[in-house]
């Protein structure tokens, strides 16, 4: 064989071999696609598993928190109907005082005229609305009956709970807390549920996550630190205090420098409601707001008068007292369980520009609420079952 040949042999040798490999290789990446293939092919059925595994998960997971919203939902509903039953029993002696009075005026008329206008008068003003109340009432009360052409006196009640209605629904019920530093101070004369206020408000302020402390400046009357501070820990809230008779604005000014390093959302002050007189009463407060705006010019300034809905129109003169030392964000009316004169609240809302921002319907810590008007009409003019 010609060398030529050899070489062409070997290489065609060489060049069989080669396709050989080639075809052996093609066989072999063929056997790898196909495997490949099945490999992914098992890979997209376990990832289908797992994803419809997780779509179970997810799915078991939505109906668990659908769920647990549906329960949240039900228990503050639940909460709501509570308090509003609550609210309904409270309001009782309230009720029976201001409906009593219109019942007997509308039942012993059969037609709508200036006696009748007058005796309705009289029975809104006996049942603590007050004059300025009365008088929008009854004013709105003759414009509709005249524009709707009313004649039966059984449907002037109708009239009168929208009426009433629309004089509680005014003014801007927020706690001016949402942001920020906040200082709230307290105010109002001695017994009316100032510090049991506070108790509840920091149990609803704590609620709401924001970090609570609270000052014991009523160092004026006995036990009245020690009992704001069975509060703080029935709320799990710190009290800054000093000994009894110490200065306030110190206490004051301690609890703000106390705030500030412990990073607290919401200072909640307490005051004396009892001086000596009105004019020690009323300096030791000029005292405290001076302090508050040098020490704490950052913090939101929230100054609640707390009133008791028993004193019934006394409560007026109160807001008018305190309004000659300070601007009064919002009231807080107390006790409006279990008193007949409940219906101040109407005067209130009526005759001051100071909205009313929480009720208190009780001793307990879950008894203050945000004033509702809707809620409070409905609940004031609820059929007794
Ligand atoms: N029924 C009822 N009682 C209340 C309510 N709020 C407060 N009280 C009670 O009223 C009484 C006086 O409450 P305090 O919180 O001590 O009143 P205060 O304004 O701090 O009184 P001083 O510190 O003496 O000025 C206590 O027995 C409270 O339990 C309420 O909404 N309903
Ligand atoms: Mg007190």
């Amino acid at each position: 064989m010609s060398l030529f040949n050899k070489w062409f042999n070997k290489d065609k040798d060489k060049l069989n071999q080669e396709e050989l490999t080639q075809e052996e290789l093609m066989q072999e990446e063929s056997n790898v696609e196909q495997e490949e293939q099945e490999e992914s092919e098992e890979v997209k059925e376990l990832l289908e598993l797992e994803f419809e595994e997780q779509e179970q998960v997810e799915e078991q997971e939505e109906t668990e928190e659908v769920e647990e919203v549906v329960e949240e939902e039900k228990a503050l509903s639940s909460e709501k109907n509570g308090f509003f039953s609550k609210l309904v029993k409270g309001l009782t002696k309230t009720r029976n005082n201001i409906m009593d009075g219109i019942d007997n005026v509308l039942k012993s008329f059969t037609k709508i005229d200036e006696e009748l206008y007058e005796e309705l008068e009289e029975a809104l003003i006996m049942a603590d609305i007050g004059v300025d109340a009365t008088l929008k009432i009854m004013d709105g009360l003759r414009e509709k009956v005249k524009e709707k052409k009313i004649t039966d006196p059984a449907e002037l009640k109708k009239l009168l709970v929208e009426e009433i209605t629309e004089i509680l629904n005014k003014g801007n019920r927020e706690l001016n807390i949402s942001e920020g530093p906040a200082v709230i101070l307290v105010i109002g004369v001695n017994g009316v549920g100032k510090t049991t206020t506070i108790g509840k408000l920091a149990h609803v302020i704590k609620k709401d996550n924001k970090k609570v402390l609270l000052a014991a400046a009523d160092t004026f009357r006995a036990a009245a630190i020690e009992q704001l501070e069975i509060w703080g820990n029935r709320t799990g809230v710190d009290v800054i205090r000093h000994q009894e008779n110490a200065d306030p604005g110190a206490v004051i000014f301690d609890a703000i420098q106390a705030a500030k390093a412990r990073k607290t959302d919401v200072l909640i002050c307490d005051t004396a409601g009892r001086l000596h007189n009105k004019k020690n009463l009323m300096e030791e407060l000029r005292k405290i707001f001076k302090i508050i705006s040098r020490e704490y010019p950052e913090a939101r300034k929230e100054v609640l008068l707390v009133l008791d809905a028993t004193t019934g129109q006394n409560a007026l003169q109160q807001v008018k007292l305190f309004k000659e030392v300070t601007d009064i964000s919002g009231i807080i009316l107390t006790k409006l369980d279990g008193t007949a004169k409940g219906g101040i609240i109407i005067a209130i809302n009526s005759e001051m520009d100071i909205p009313i921002k929480y009720i208190g319907v009780g001793e307990g810590i879950e008894d203050l609420r945000p004033f509702n008007p809707k809620e409070f009409a409905e609940a004031l003019f609820a059929d007794e079952e």
